[in-house]
This record gives structure tokens, sequence and C-alpha cells, in this order.
């Protein structure tokens, strides 16, 4: 009888990937620990679970949720594949390599609603504190059940911290910009283009969220859309209506003034200026203090925390990879946790830490990037008996996923790919996506269905 429990802080992709590893050695008649989730939100998902609050929730905690109506896949979704549930499985019929929001949030629910998960999820329950016992060699979670509101406590042999990364927004503060007669907001509270229509509008940034919301707003009808950036612009060929100005050094009213010394005026300001690790449940000593990077300093196989490893942090990473990442780090987590992984020294593994930082130095552009997070992942995967998918291929679509938005921003979603779990060769959406305004699942499968219809 396994009598270890483990806590889980967070039912998102990440926190779900690691019931979901858990229950895989349970479906093979296998003693595993006791296991509970706490997730703060009424439902699992995370990021995935759409919420149109911003600020607080229901019961007054920071809503978790920065996504926003619209959203479509941001690469394609071959590279994102569960290997042990794949797209055919859940959907059974190709759908297109680029779907809207609900459609994978509806892949992700299917995987694990055909296990007894959701059991071991204690929903509306926010992490408040955690400590860690020196002596019993426990930690103790402080819990706030907020429906009830009620405070209790609860000890765990190993801490699983799945609260994602993208929630608490970094806001820069420029000159003037108290005085900005418009809108001002940062991209986790955007909810969609619709209030942007026919204005003008500055975004602040040049990553994923910057790209995503300004070619959202232009396709929805904003009058023109202009990006700043600190150091470097996202450079692709832009149609007319947006363009890219460097940073913005101070406003004055509605106008802003740019370090090229352009000026322009604004009817909204939209900060996507990334977000901050933030966990505010943790002591600093358990913390982990990182920037947004694909190696994160002090985590061992990007999991587990030098100073404790039976600390464990998942999806701290930035992502090129997401679902299939997630499952391979909770994979090799729960096999430490069983005792199947023996964990080397704490000097072997600051070895092991500084040879990947020292590898993440080197790499220069994106396609370094998908190099480096490609030879992550093969490293994980090498450390468990997570189902085995060609990394190379994923690789690869990503460096033609980097090369199709660089040719066209506005089409590249109209691409299709081969999934490297079956084989199967996605479909094209019948709608260019330009044309589509409808992210439900309802009109994107239905469509699907129309699409098989005319191949039949
Ligand atoms: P999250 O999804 O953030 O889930 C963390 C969970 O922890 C949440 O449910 C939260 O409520 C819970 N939680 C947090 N704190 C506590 C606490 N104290 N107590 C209890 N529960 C807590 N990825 C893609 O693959 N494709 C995309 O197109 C894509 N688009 C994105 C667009 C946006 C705007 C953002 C922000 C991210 C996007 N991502 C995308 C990346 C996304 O972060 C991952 O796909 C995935 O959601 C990360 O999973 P996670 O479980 O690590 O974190
Ligand atoms: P990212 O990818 O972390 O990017 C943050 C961007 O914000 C990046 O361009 C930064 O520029 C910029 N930034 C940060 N601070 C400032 C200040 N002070 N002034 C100007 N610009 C600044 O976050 P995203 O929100 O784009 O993407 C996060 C996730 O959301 C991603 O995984 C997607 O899937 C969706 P820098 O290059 O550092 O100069």
């Amino acid at each position: 009888m396994n009598n270890k429990r483990v806590g889980i802080i967070g039912a998102g992709p990440s926190g779900l990937a690691q019931l979901r590893a858990f229950e895989a050695l349970k479906n093979k008649g296998i003693d595993t620990p006791e296991i509970v989730c706490f997730e703060k939100q009424s439902n699992w998902g995370g990021m995935w679970n759409y919420s149109w609050r911003t600020g607080v929730g229901k019961f007054g905690e920071p809503v978790h949720g920065s996504m926003y109506k619209y959203l479509w896949s941001n690469g394609p979704k071959e590279c994102l594949e569960f290997s042990d549930y794949s797209f055919d499985e859940h959907f059974k019929k190709p759908i297109s390599s680029y779907p809207p929001r609900p459609v994978l949030f509806d892949y992700i629910q299917g995987r694990i609603e055909k296990s007894n998960a959701r059991e071991y999820i204690r929903f509306n329950t926010t992490a408040r504190w955690v400590d860690f016992d020196n002596t019993t060699e426990k930690f103790r979670l402080i819990l706030d059940d907020l429906k009830n509101d009620e405070t209790y406590t609860e000890e765990f042999d190993y801490l699983i911290v799945a609260s994602g990364h993208f929630s608490t927004p970094n806001m820069p503060h420029f000159d003037g910009i108290e005085d900005f007669p418009g809108h001002i907001m940062h991209a986790h509270d955007f909810r969609g283009a619709d209030q942007f229509k026919n204005q003008k509008l500055l975004l602040i940034g040049s990553s994923y969220s910057a790209e995503d919301i300004g070619v959202q707003c232009y396709k929805h009808g904003a009058e023109s859309v202009t990006l700043s950036y600190r150091s470097n612009p996202i450079g692709v060929e832009w149609p007319e209506g947006i363009k890219e100005v460097p940073l913005v050094t101070h406003f004055d009213g509605s106008t802003a003034h740019f370090s090229n010394g352009e000026t322009e005026d604004f009817d909204a300001v939209v900060m996507c200026t990334g977000y901050k690790h933030k966990f505010p449940f943790l002591p600093g000593k358990l913390r982990l203090k990182t920037k947004n990077n694909l190696y994160p300093d002090n985590l061992y196989k990007g999991v587990f925390f030098n100073d404790n490893p039976q600390l464990i942090y998942l999806g701290m990473q930035d992502q090129y990879y997401t679902f299939n990442m997630f499952d391979t780090q909770a994979w090799v987590s729960r096999d430490f946790i069983m005792g199947d992984y023996q964990m080397p020294s704490k000097e072997e593994r600051r070895k092991d830490i500084d040879q990947w930082l020292a590898r993440y130095d080197q790499v220069e552009d994106g396609l370094g990037d998908v190099d480096f997070q490609s030879a992550y992942i093969k490293d994980l995967i090498r450390l468990s008996d997570y189902p085995e998918f060609n990394v190379d291929k994923v690789g690869a679509m990503f460096k033609e996923w980097l090369k199709d938005k660089e040719e066209n921003i506005l089409t590249y979603r109209d691409k299709t790919y081969k999934s490297v779990v079956t084989g199967t060769q996605a479909v094209e959406h019948h709608t260019e996506w330009m044309d589509e305004l409808d992210d439900s699942k309802e009109r994107y499968l239905k469509f699907n269905e129309r699409v098989e219809e005319l191949t039949t």
C-alpha cells in the first residue's frame, strides 16, 4: 500500500498531465500515492477555460485567465498533440491544423474525462500558503475553500506546482501615461477585439501577445494597429493598417512619442509586455525565481527544484512545445515519486543544469530555440515510458511554422500539417482564417463535416 501523499496546485494542462500520468500507472494495476489537486477556478483547463471576467473572480481571487475570444491556436496542433490521445481518437475525423480555443479545450477535456481524475480535484480551492518541515520532510499546505469560506491545512510528501506563468501582468510605466485619456489595459485583461473596432490602437511589446492581439484587432476592424518594440521588431511584412515602431518614450495626452522621433495619436493602449512568474503561496526559499525563458535556473530536468526535489514545477518554461512537453515532465515527475527514477546528488544536478544553461546561452534565434526545446523534450522522453513521438519531425514542423509566419502573418493559419502520432494529414478549414469571424466549436466542427462530405 502506497501511503505517500502528492499535492498538485492547478488543474490546467500541466496539472492534468500529472493526474493522467498517475492514472496511466493505475490502469496497469499499480498502486499509486494518494493525489489531491487544488484548483482555484470552478473548472479545469487552466488558460483554456475561458473567462469573461477581468480583475477578480466571483470569490474575489485574481482572475487567472488571459485568453480571449477569437483566439485560434498560435502554432500547428500537430506540435502539441498528446502521444497517448490523438486528435483522431478525440474528433473521429481529420480537422484543420489551427483550431480555435474551444476546440482545443474540448480536446484537453476528452483525454482527462476518460479517467476518474475529476475525483482528485478540489475545485474552488486556492493554495494560500506552503511551508516545508525539515524534520518530517513534509509540505504543509494552507488551503482556502472559496465556496464555503473555510481555511484548512493538509500535509503532503511531494508538491507539484502547476499554477502557470502567464497570468500576472508585467506592467511597465511610461512618462505621461497617467494622463492618457483612452483605455489602457494589459493583454491579460484583453477579452476580444470587438471594443477596438474603428479605433487607433497602440500595442507595446513584440512577442506572441502583441502579434496575435494586433492581427486579431486588424481582422475584426480596428482602424489602425501600431506595435511598439523595445529590443527587436517582430519584423514580418505587415499589411497596410499594421505597422511597427520603436519603443514609446512618453505620452502627451493621447499622443505617443517614439524613440525615433515619430509621434501619433491613439484611442487605446494594450500592454503586451509579458507576465511575471508569481507564486504568492510560496515562501522565498521554495520559490522559483526566473524570467520567461526556455530553461529556468534551479530546476533539474526543468522540473525538480534543486534545493528540494520533493518540490516539482511543471510548465514553467517559455513554450514552443506545450501539452506534450507537460506530459513528458509529468511522467518523469511521477517516476521519481514512485521511486522508479533515481535522483542524482545535488552537485550532479547542478552540473546538469549548468550544462543546459550554457547550451541555452549559445541559442541565437527562433530556430535555435526550437532545437533547444526539442533536445530538452528528448532528454525527458529518455527518462520515462511516455509514449515516444517523433520529436525531430515536430521540431521541423515548428521551423516550418516560423517560416509560414514570416511569409504571411495573415495566412499562416490556413496551412495544414501531418500528425506524427497518427500520420493523418490535417484538412483545410474551408473558410480562410482572415474571413472566419466565428470561433465556436459548433461552427468549426460542422464545417469540417462539410469538408468530409465534399471529399467523399
Ligand atoms: P495554466 O493553463 O495557466 O493553468 C494553471 C492553473 O493553476 C489554472 O487553472 C489556475 O486557476 C490554477 N492556479 C493558479 N494558482 C493557483 C492557486 N494558488 N491555487 C489553486 N489553483 C491555482 N499554448 C498553446 O499550445 N497554443 C496556443 O495557441 C496558446 N495560446 C496562448 C494564448 C494566451 C493568451 C496565453 C496566456 C497562453 C497561451 N498558450 C498557448 C500557452 C498556455 O499557457 C499553455 O497552453 C497551457 O495553458 C499552460 O498550462 P499550465 O497548466 O502550465 O498553466
Ligand atoms: P512574452 O513572450 O514574454 O513577451 C513579452 C514582450 O514584452 C517582449 O516583446 C518584451 O520585449 C516586451 N516587454 C517586456 N517589458 C517591456 C517593457 N518594459 N517595455 C517594452 N516592452 C517590454 O509575453 P507574451 O505575452 O507576448 O506571450 C506570452 C504567452 O502568451 C505566449 O506563450 C503565448 O502563447 C501567449 P523584449 O523582447 O524583452 O525587449
